[in-house]
């Protein structure tokens, strides 16, 4: 069978990251510490990949949304995909000299984002031990 059939050119999603809700320390720490100096809560943004890119495809900061553990960002962005086009989103705290990443989200296959899709999108964290609860919706456009 001809691979190249069945991924195809791939449809229009809008993929919308509604919201993000974070752990109170850092949990990418060790030990866990707070995600600012002095105890602040993060300055969430967050940026969306294709295909395993190191350089996003978009992101809606910095600068992020100010001291907060709960990111309502509903934020929109037109993606095309087939079964093969990986799609991953990671969050960052703002910070003035580095980002810090704060957690990941992976389809690892265009047929997991579309299975995804069917359902709506996605809500709760990634698998066991995801310290971020991810809101995200998906339609077909
Ligand atoms: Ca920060």
């Amino acid at each position: 069978m001809n691979n190249q059939c069945v991924t195809g050119f791939g449809r229009m999603y809008t993929v919308t990251v509604a919201r993000a809700v974070f752990p109170t320390m850092n949990p990418n720490t060790t030990p866990a510490s707070t995600w600012d100096l002095g105890g602040g809560a993060p300055d969430p943004y967050v940026c969306l990949y294709l295909d395993g890119n190191m350089s996003p495809l978009a992101c809606n900061g910095p600068p992020g949304v100010q001291d907060t553990f709960t990111a309502n960002w509903n934020w929109s962005r037109n993606i095309t995909v087939n079964s093969a086009t990986s799609v991953s989103f990671t969050a960052w705290d703002e910070d003035t000299a580095t980002h810090d990443y704060m957690g990941g989200f992976q389809y690892s296959t265009g047929s997991s984002f579309i299975a995804s899709a069917r359902r709506g999108g996605f809500m709760g964290p990634a698998y066991t031990g995801d310290p971020i609860r991810w809101n995200f919706t998906i339609t077909v456009r």
